[in-house]
């Protein structure tokens, strides 16, 4: 266990007016500062874990002023979060009593927490591997249902499992390929080395299956971007306003009345969702409008998926034409509106594999049938079970990892004297990568970017 000698503190709870507010310290300090600010029965260098008190709290100076009453958590270390000593300090919330409550503990001697210092902290003192304190982040993040079951499943060490077991089965291949360089080449069973190949052909099959949960993760931790486009005037500002129950966008039947893209969150199926609505895009002089026009294409282009608005009443132009060419099939969902004034597009024209729907959103038709195929787009399987699913920093580094094992077992199959060799080093490699992903190794720049996602107080 690493024993830090210095003491932090920070506000746990968020700013604001709350029932409560806790104040949290952690370090060999933690009680000899809550002694020099408590008034109560109980004192605490006499607290045993687990245990709390009430009383009342003072500044050290300040002529022993009173700043409010309180409860004193007490937690001895090993037995805490960060496994330091900790005393969290329950007040009344609102910013103002949390902020002079933290202040008196900062002139008592503790160090201001830097953000994700606690958990840093419980990471290093081996409470927590990396994916597990990255799980705290994600929670606390979580905007829906689904990407919270899935942080709980991750801070519950589900994805550290999984990427054990790959580390610990690489790990034995590397070594009994290393253990064949012993014996000279004719000595060597015949059935050993495709034997290896097979157990690291499982190890490459673990770690494609742990690529592929990476699409949902990201949908559920950084929210799917659904762009909404088409010319304008066909709806796509009242299609926004009825997704989002309410009347964000304006919506007027001048062509051209959204110029800027608008940005709003909504939860689909458990899944959030960036949600954009666009100007429409269509040839204009207007400088302000081409700025539009010019945003709402490269939203279209960093989508997750495209929800491209048809006027369902008139043909197809060319600039439809053109616009549906440039759009990708899997990532789109066409949308015929206003087929209340009838039905005039070819959907025979529109490309083979794209999906399309219709409504008359000015009679409120339509919509249930649009979040359905949304929801089917977000690749999301309503009945799967939660599971943990990886990041964009596990991706890059499972990729790297994979393409290293991949490289080991071609060397192994291509066979050769120094494919052994060759072979268990591209293996080290990949073994070093994912070392990096658990925490198992780690370097302070690491453990800096993985921390500065937290909020101060975790
Ligand atoms: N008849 C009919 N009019 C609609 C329908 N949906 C929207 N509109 C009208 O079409 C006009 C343009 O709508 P708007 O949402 O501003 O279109 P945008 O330019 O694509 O954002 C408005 O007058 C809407 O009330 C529909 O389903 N049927
Ligand atoms: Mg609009």
């Amino acid at each position: 266990m690493l024993i830090h000698d210095d003491t932090i503190a920070a506000i746990a709870t968020a700013p604001g007016e709350a029932g409560v507010s806790i104040t949290r310290v952690s370090g060999p300090e933690a009680f000899a500062i809550a002694e020099t600010l408590f008034d109560g029965k109980t004192r605490p260098s006499a607290m045993a874990g687990n245990s709390f008190a009430y009383g009342r709290l003072h500044a050290a100076d300040d002529g022993n002023a009173t700043l409010d009453e309180v409860i004193l958590l007490a937690y001895r270390a090993p037995h805490s979060y960060t496994r330091d000593d900790v005393i969290e300090i329950q007040s009344h919330g609102g910013s103002v009593s949390a902020r002079r409550i933290l202040r008196a503990v900062l002139e008592a001697g503790a160090r201001m927490a830097e953000p994700g210092e606690f958990t840093r902290r419980a990471f290093l003192n081996g409470r927590l591997d990396l994916l597990q304190a990255e799980a705290v982040a994600d929670l606390i993040r979580a905007r829906s249902d689904r990407a919270a079951s899935a942080a709980v499943e991750q801070l519950a060490g589900k994805l550290s499992d999984a990427f054990n077991q790959i580390y610990d089965n690489l790990i034995t291949v590397a070594a009994d390929i290393e253990a064949t360089l012993d014996f000279a080449e004719e000595e060597l069973p015949e059935e050993t080395l495709p034997a290896l190949s097979a157990r690291l052909r499982d190890v490459v099959q673990a770690m494609q299956d742990l690529l592929a949960t990476w699409e949902e993760g990201h949908l559920l931790r950084d929210g799917a971007l659904v762009v909404i486009s088409g010319q304008p005037n066909v709806g796509k500002s009242t299609l926004m306003n009825a997704l989002l129950g309410k009347s964000r966008a304006i919506v007027t039947d001048m062509a051209g009345t959204t110029r800027d893209t608008i940005e709003e969150h909504l939860v689909v199926d458990g899944v959030p969702l960036r949600l954009v609505d666009t100007a429409g895009i269509r040839d204009v002089d207007c400088v302000i409008e081409k700025e539009g026009i010019r945003r709402a294409r490269a939203s279209m282009d960093s989508a997750d998926i495209n929800i491209h608005m048809l006027d369902a009443s008139q043909a197809l132009d060319t600039q439809d034409a053109a616009m549906l060419q440039r759009l990708d099939p899997q990532r789109t969902i066409v949308v015929l509106n206003k087929s209340d004034l009838g039905n005039r597009v070819d959907t025979a024209a529109l490309p083979p594999d794209m999906a399309y729907c219709r409504s008359a959103l000015r009679r409120g038709e339509g919509l249930q049938a649009l979040t359905d195929a949304l929801a089917e787009h977000l690749h999301v399987q309503h009945n799967a079970p939660p599971h943990a699913v990886i990041s964009e920093r596990h991706r890059d580094l499972v990729h790297s990892a994979l393409g290293d094992t991949e490289s080991a077992l071609q060397q192994l199959e291509d066979g050769g004297g120094d494919a052994p060799i060759l072979s268990s080093q591209a293996m080290r490699e990949a073994l070093e990568t994912l070392g990096t992903v658990t925490g198992r190794a780690y370097s302070d720049a690491l453990l800096d970017t993985v921390f500065s996602r937290f909020c101060i107080g975790k």
